[in-house]
C-alpha cells in the first residue's frame, strides 16, 4: 500500500508542474500548440493559500506581441470571449484558467509554440507579486479551441 502510494506520488510530480508566489499557489500552467503569428492560450490554476484576497493583474511574455486575460460568456447560443480586467483569487480559493472558462490569450506569436516545449510567462499579482512560471505546451486539441 505504501509503496503504491509512493509511486503515485512520483508520477503525478513528473507530470505536474507548480510555483510559488507569495500566497498564491501556481498549478501545471500549460498552453497548445500553435504556429507563430496566431493568438495561443494559458491555462493554469491559481490557488490563493493567504488570509488576503489577490488579484491577477496583467501577465506577459517574450514570445507574444500582448497577453491578455479573457472569460468565455454564454450570450444566447454562442460562447464568446471578453477580456476582463483581472482575476480575482479569494482567500482559500482556487481558481481554474481552463479551456471553455478563464484563460490568458498570447496575441500576436512571434514564435511558434511548439509541444514539448516549456515558454516563459511573467504573471503579475497585486499583493504576491511578479513571478515567471513556464508554459508547457501540449498537443493542439480540438476540444476547447476557440478562433478569434
Ligand atoms: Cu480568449
Amino acid at each position: 500500500m505504501l509503496g503504491t502510494l509512493a509511486g503515485l506520488g512520483l508520477a503525478t510530480a513528473a507530470a505536474a508542474h507548480g510555483y510559488t508566489a507569495g500566497d498564491i499557489a501556481i498549478g501545471h500552467p500549460w498552453s497548445r500548440a500553435a504556429p507563430a503569428g496566431i493568438t495561443g492560450a494559458g491555462f493554469m490554476t491559481l490557488r490563493n493559500t493567504g488570509s488576503a484576497p489577490d488579484r491577477l493583474v496583467s501577465a506577459r511574455a517574450e514570445i507574444a506581441r500582448t497577453v491578455e486575460m479573457h472569460t468565455n460568456v454564454q450570450e444566447g447560443a454562442v460562447m464568446r470571449m471578453r477580456p476582463v480586467e483581472s482575476i480575482e483569487i479569494a482567500p482559500g480559493q482556487e481558481v481554474k484558467l481552463a479551456p471553455g472558462g478563464l484563460h490568458l490569450m498570447l496575441v500576436g506569436l512571434k514564435q511558434p509554440l511548439t509541444k514539448g516545449a516549456r515558454v516563459p510567462l511573467t504573471l503579475v499579482f497585486q499583493r504576491a507579486g511578479e513571478i515567471t512560471v513556464e508554459l508547457s505546451v501540449e498537443a493542439a486539441g480540438a476540444a476547447g479551441e476557440h478562433h478569434h
